[in-house]
């Protein structure tokens, strides 16, 4: 780390430790998503961590945001990871937008004023992102969108929507991006889903019906969403990675300090060899992991031929890693990583769904093999 990224991580690290680890229990439990403490962060530039410092964000690069999400994430990673695509749609606002776009809602974002979410998974099609089926029809000056998003982080509660839609032909080129706003007619939401983790952020559907939205809020030409989007998911993974890479340490660090205090057959767990050589192999993870992070993430910034590639590596590696130690960690507090108190079960629900979203590690391992296929 530079001096610079020292003092951001450092100061991360002081917010999650006062903010967030106290309560992530509590939040968790409760389902209560903190917008309170949201506002906190963006006070200290987390709500616009790659946005540019003219349109109000922080303007960090890939290389020092990762030691902001990791950080955040040692407190909890349900949140880290909402604020992570939060500056996920304000980073795609500030870079694709034009100017009236960027002045309009960029600000607002990064003192989220607004909150906002990214909608591009559909019930039909998640994986598959360019088979999505909303439409939008140009009707004058706007656009009526008709479609539903599922599995939306943040909706309900996020004032701007970030939302792909088909505006042309089948496939990725006939796709465009939009900003919907909350209070637009014909937009709604689905429950709040009950799930395994992130249950400190809510997650819904996102119901188009006849929304008419004007074409002042498409994002760049049309049929460039699809670019936009995934463009978007690069930032976005090495994010989650980060995430996924925070939580665990935190169960890691937790450990150690328990494995120190509880003894068995006379002697402290930790002296156990056995005991000693697990904890040597989840640090080697750790240390791998965040390697190949920051080295996906130079590559990002640097706008390298096979940062594409990296970015899904590092999300692949990482999120399999985190959740992986963060299960040995609960493991090796016995009976008592089961109990919510310890907070250890609830970083392995947390972490366990990063395998899944912002691209399945499934679709990392297709990235990389088309990748190596093609060349
Ligand atoms: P499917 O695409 O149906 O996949 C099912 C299984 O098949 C997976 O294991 C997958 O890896 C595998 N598979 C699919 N295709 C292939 C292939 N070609 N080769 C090998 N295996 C394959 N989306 C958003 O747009 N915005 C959000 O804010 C958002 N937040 C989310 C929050 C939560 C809590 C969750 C659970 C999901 C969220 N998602 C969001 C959606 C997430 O991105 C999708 O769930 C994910 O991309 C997978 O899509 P799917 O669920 O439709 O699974
Ligand atoms: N970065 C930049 N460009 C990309 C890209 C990436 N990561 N991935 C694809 N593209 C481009 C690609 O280069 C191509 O461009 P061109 O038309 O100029 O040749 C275009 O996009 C179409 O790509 P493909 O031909 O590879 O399209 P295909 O449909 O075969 O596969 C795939 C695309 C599978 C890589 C994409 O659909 C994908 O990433 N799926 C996973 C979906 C996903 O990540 N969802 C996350 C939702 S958000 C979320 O979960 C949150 C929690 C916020």
């Amino acid at each position: 780390m530079t001096d610079d990224q020292e003092v951001i991580y450092r100061t991360v690290l002081d917010f999650a430790a006062e903010y967030l680890t106290p309560n992530a229990v509590d939040w968790d439990l409760d389902r209560h998503f903190p917008v309170d403490i949201l506002r906190k962060a963006a006070d200290l530039g987390m709500a616009g961590v790659t946005v540019s410092e003219e349109s109000g964000g922080s303007g960090l690069s890939r290389a020092d945001a990762i030691l902001v999400f990791e950080a955040l994430a040692g407190g909890c990673p349900s949140i880290a990871a909402y604020l992570s695509i939060h500056n996920m749609v304000a980073t795609v606002i500030d870079t694709e937008g034009d100017q009236a776009q960027r002045d309009r809602w960029v600000g607002r974002l990064c003192r989220t004023d607004d909150l906002a979410s990214y909608c591009l998974t559909e019930p039909g099609a998640g994986s598959d992102a360019a088979a999505i089926r909303t439409r939008a029809v140009r009707d004058g000056d706007a656009y009526v969108l008709t479609g539903t998003k599922q599995f939306i982080s943040g909706a309900g509660s996020s004032q701007v929507y970030l939302v792909m839609a088909r505006t042309g032909e089948p496939g990725p080129r006939g796709i465009s991006a939009f900003v919907v706003e909350k209070d637009m007619e014909g937009l709604s939401f689905g429950p709040e889903e009950r799930k395994m983790g992130w249950r400190a952020q809510p997650t819904r559907q996102v119901i188009l019906d006849g929304v008419r939205v004007p074409v002042r809020n498409r994002l760049g030409a049309e049929g460039t969403g699809f670019r936009i989007a995934m463009n978007a998911l690069n930032g976005g993974r090495l994010s989650i990675a980060a995430c996924s890479l925070g939580g665990a340490r935190s169960a890691f660090e937790r450990t150690v300090r328990y494995l120190r205090d509880r003894a068995a057959f006379g002697r402290r767990l930790m002296d156990q060899p056995t005991i000693q050589f697990q904890l040597a192999d989840m640090a080697t993870e750790l240390e791998a992991a965040q390697a190949l992070l920051q080295r996906a993430a130079a590559a990002l910034d640097e706008g390298a031929a096979n940062a594409v590639d990296l970015c899904a590596m590092a999300k692949r590696y990482c999120t399999d890693a985190g959740f992986s130690v963060a299960n040995q960690a609960l493991q090796l507090h016995g009976g008592y990583g089961y109990l919510s108190d310890y907070g250890l079960e609830k970083i392995v629900r947390d972490l366990r769904v990063h395998q899944i979203l912002e691209g399945t590690n499934e679709i990392m391992r297709l990235i990389i093999g088309r990748s190596l296929t093609s060349q």
